[in-house]
C-alpha cells in the first residue's frame, strides 16, 4: 500500500485539526488521541457478529496456580466441562454463572471458573451446544516465550541497526535511519544549535508502525521495562533473548533498555540540559522497509514534558545500572547528571508545550498537563539520590494515582515509590504510598468482580491503544498485590492478560504469534513490506475502540461498532492495529510480573 494517507482523510485531518479534535493522525496515530468521549455504539446484536457462539479464554494458557476463567455465550446450559484435550478425558466441570450483558461488548454472556483445574497439560472448555473451545495449556512456563518475544519486539524494532539472520531469523533486515546526521529543525534553533545543525542521535526504538522516535512515548516505555528487571531481576538475568549483546555479561533486558537509553541521551541539549521533543521525518514514510526510507531528519522544539520524561527514565536507570558498574563504566553517574541537568531545565521552563511546526507533520504526544510528568520526574531523582527536596517537589498530598499512559504518569511514581518503600527517607509518607497504590487497585477490583467478562475494562476504556490500558490496568493491580498480598489483586492482573490473549470479544489474541487465532496483520511497516506473510512476532495490536479514525483508509469495513468489538485486523486500521512501544512495554512487565508473582 504506497500510501495510506488519501486525499480524502486529508482534508479530515484538516477539518479535525481546525476544531481541535484530532491534532496528529495518520500512521502512529495513537500518538495523539484527544478526542471527546467514546462513543457509545452497541449496533451490534449481542448474539450473532464477532466472536458470538464462541467460547474464549486464554488461548496463550495458565500458570498452574492461576485463577482461570473462560467466557461462554449465555445458552441455555448451567454446567461446563474442562476435557484433556489428547484424549477428550473430562478432568473437571462446574457449574457456569447466571448470564449478564457485558456493556462494552453487547453481548450476554456467562463465566466459567476452572482455577481448580492445576495440573499441567492441554485442555479445552466444553459446554453442550456449543463448539468447544480452542486448546489451551496450563504450563509452569506459561508465559515464558511471550516474555522473551514480548521484549525480542524491541529489537525488531531498533532504528540504526542491521538485523541479522543469527539473531532475527527470517526476519532479518539492512540497516535503516542510521540517525548519525540529524538536523536542528527551526523549532530547536539556537546560537550554539542552529537551524541545520547536525547532530548524530543514533540507536533507539521505533516507537511504532511509524519509523520516527519520541522522547515522551520512550519514556514510559524504556521505564516500564527497567521496572520489570527492577522489581523481578531473578526472570532476567540469565534470559537469552538471542540478540547481538546475548554473549555478554549484561542481563539481555537491559541491553535492549540500553539500546534506547543511550538514543535518548543524545536527545539532549548539551548547553542547557533541555530534551528535545522528537527525531523525526517531516512526514511518515511510505509502506517501506527501514533502509529504504531515506528522507531527512530533524531535532523538533525542546518541551517541559519530554524534559521531564527523559529526567525521570535516566535516574531510574542511574539506580538500575549502577551495580552493572564494571560493565558500564560512567554509565550511571552520566546518567544521574544527565536527569539532573534535565530537572533544572524543566524548572527553568515549566510550561513549554509541544507546538507541531506547519511542516512537519508526524505524531505529536502534544500534552498541555504537565504536574504529572512534575511529579514522576521529582519521584524518580528522589528515590535514586535520596534528595529530601525532590520528594517535596513530588508534591505527594495532590499528586492522585491513576493508570499510567504517555500523558499521565503520576501513576509510575507511586509504583516506584511502593517498590522502594522500605529504603525511602524519613520524608516519605509510607502510609499514603500504600493508600495510594491500594485504593486505585480497589477500584480496578471492584469492576472486575462485578464485570460479566470478569475484567477490570470498563465500556470508557476503549481508548485508542485499548489493549495498553488493560495492561496498565494489571500493572497497577500487580503493584497493590505486592504490597498487601490480598490474592485478588493477581487475579485482577491475569484477568487483564487474558483478555488481550483471547478472551475478549473478538476472541482474538492481540500478540503477533501468539494463541491459535491472533493478530495476522498489525500496522506495522516492517510487518507489511517484509515479503513474509505472518507477522513479526511478540508485537500486541493497539485494540478494539469505538471512533475507527481510519474508516475512510481502509477498504473493508470493520465488523462492528460496538465498543469491545471494534477491531480491525488490517493493515489499514492504524486506529486499531498499530503496534507501540509503549503497548509492548506493559505486556513485558506483566508477564513477568505473573511468571513471578503467581504462587508455584
Ligand atoms: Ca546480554
Ligand atoms: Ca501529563
Amino acid at each position: 500500500m504506497p500510501s495510506l494517507v488519501s486525499a480524502r482523510l486529508l482534508s479530515l485531518v484538516l477539518v479535525a485539526l481546525v476544531v481541535g479534535l484530532l491534532p496528529g493522525c495518520g500512521s502512529g496515530g495513537g500518538k495523539d488521541t484527544t478526542r471527546t468521549a467514546s462513543s457509545v455504539a452497541g449496533t451490534s446484536s449481542a448474539g450473532s457478529g464477532v466472536g458470538a457462539g464462541l467460547i474464549k479464554v486464554n488461548q496463550v494458557g495458565y500458570l498452574p496456580a492461576a485463577a482461570k476463567w473462560a467466557v461462554i455465550p449465555a445458552t441455555a446450559a448451567t454446567e461446563f466441562t474442562v476435557i484433556n484435550a489428547h484424549n477428550q478425558v473430562e478432568v473437571y466441570s462446574g457449574a457456569l454463572t447466571a448470564p449478564a450483558i457485558w456493556d462494552a461488548s453487547g453481548e450476554r454472556v456467562k463465566l466459567a471458573d476452572f482455577s481448580s483445574v492445576t495440573s499441567p497439560g492441554d485442555y479445552q472448555i466444553r459446554v453442550n451446544g456449543l463448539a468447544d473451545s480452542v486448546v489451551f495449556s496450563v504450563a509452569v512456563d506459561a508465559y515464558q516465550p511471550l516474555l522473551a518475544a514480548s521484549i525480542k519486539a524491541f529489537y525488531f524494532n531498533r532504528s540504526s541497526a542491521e538485523l541479522l539472520p543469527e539473531h532475527a531469523g527470517k526476519f532479518a533486515r539492512p540497516l535503516g535511519h542510521p540517525d548519525t546526521q540529524v538536523f536542528i529543525h527551526p523549532s530547536a534553533a539556537t546560537n550554539a544549535r542552529p537551524e541545520g545543525f547536525v547532530v548524530s542521535s543514533p540507536k533507539g526504538w521505533y516507537d511504532a508502525g511509524d519509523y520516527n522516535k519520541y522522547i515522551v512515548n520512550s519514556g514510559i516505555s524504556t521505564y516500564t521495562l527497567l521496572a520489570a528487571f527492577e522489581h523481578f531481576p531473578e526472570l532476567f538475568n540469565n534470559q537469552n533473548l538471542v540478540i547481538p549483546e546475548s554473549a555478554n555479561s549484561l542481563p539481555d533486558l537491559l541491553d535492549e533498555a540500553l539500546w534506547n537509553l543511550e538514543w535518548m541521551l543524545t536527545m539532549q541539549d548539551p548547553q542547557d540540559g533541555g530534551v528535545y521533543h522528537k527525531l523525526t521525518n517531516k512526514n511518515f514514510d511510505g509502506t517501506v522497509m527501514p533502509h529504504l526510507a531515506k528522507n531527512d531528519r530533524f531535532l523538533v522544539q525542546k518541551t517541559t514534558a519530554a524534559t521531564l520524561d527523559f529526567a525521570a527514565v535516566m535516574a531510574t536507570a542511574s539506580r538500575v545500572l549502577a551495580r552493572y558498574e564494571n560493565q558500564l563504566p560512567g554509565s550511571s553517574a552520566k546518567m544521574l547528571a544527565a536527569a539532573e541537568f534535565a530537572w533544572e531545565w524543566a524548572n527553568s521552563n515549566p510550561a513549554i508545550t509541544y507546538r507541531q511546526p506547519g511542516d512537519i507533520a508526524t505524531g505529536e504526544y502534544g500534552d498541555f498537563r504537565l504536574s504529572d510528568e512534575f511529579a514522576w520526574a521529582a519521584a524518580e531523582l528522589y528515590i535514586t539520590t535520596g534528595k529530601d527536596s525532590y520528594y517535596t517537589a513530588f508534591k505527594p498530598i495532590e499528586t492522585q494515582n491513576t493508570v499510567p499512559s504517555w500523558r499521565d504518569v503520576r501513576g509510575l511514581a507511586w509504583i516506584s515509590l511502593a517498590h522502594h518503600q522500605q529504603q525511602l527517607t524519613g520524608v516519605a509518607d509510607k502510609a499514603l504510598i500504600v493508600s495510594r497504590v491500594e485504593s486505585l487497585a480497589d477500584s480496578l477490583r471492584s469492576t472486575w468482580s462485578v464485570s460479566p467478562y470478569k475484567v477490570s475494562m470498563r465500556q470508557e476504556d476503549f481508548e485508542w491503544g485499548s489493549n495498553s490500558i488493560a495492561l496498565n490496568q494489571a500493572m497497577v493491580a500487580i503493584q497493590a498485590y505486592r504490597l498487601v498480598g490480598k490474592r485478588e489483586y493477581l487475579d485482577v492482573a491475569q484477568a487483564q492478560l487474558d483478555y488481550v490473549l483471547g478472551r475478549n470479544a473478538t476472541d482474538t489474541s492481540f500478540v503477533t504469534g501468539f494463541g491459535k487465532k491472533s493478530t495476522l496483520h498489525p500496522h506495522h511497516r516492517p510487518s507489511e513490506a517484509d515479503g513474509i506473510v505472518e507477522p513479526i512476532p511478540g508485537f500486541i495490536a493497539g485494540g478494539p475502540q469505538p471512533d475507527q479514525q481510519d474508516r475512510f483508509d481502509c477498504p473493508v469495513s470493520y465488523p462492528s461498532k460496538t465498543a469491545a468489538k471494534s477491531y480491525l485486523d488490517h493493515y489499514c486500521s492504524y486506529a486499531s492495529n498499530e503496534i507501540a512501544i509503549n503497548w509492548n512495554a506493559p505486556l513485558v512487565y506483566v508477564s513477568a510480573a505473573l511468571l513471578a508473582l503467581t504462587p508455584k
